[in-house]
This record gives structure tokens, sequence and C-alpha cells, in this order.
């Protein structure tokens, strides 16, 4: 995947260190407007 780089502090959505599966998850459950999932965005 040369050529592709990934903002990891801004992809680990749930501040734990790595991007992985969850913070996908996360994030797409944000996207569909869970409530209890805003919280990780709140600034
Ligand atoms: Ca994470």
């Amino acid at each position: 995947m040369d050529g592709v780089t990934v903002n990891e502090a801004a992809a680990d959505i749930n501040n734990d260190g790595t991007v992985d599966l969850l913070d996908s998850v996360i994030l797409s459950r944000y996207i569909a407007g869970w409530e209890e999932y805003k919280v990780y965005f709140a600034i």
C-alpha cells in the first residue's frame, strides 16, 4: 500500500493506542447516529 498513509492519531477514535476494527465500528455507529458514540467525537 505504498503512497497510502493513515493519520493514526485521528483514526484511533477510542484512543487506546491502536487503529483497529473497533475504531471502525465506533465511527460507523457514530455516522449511523448512535447517541452514545458521540462522546468519542466531543471536543
Ligand atoms: Ca483504537
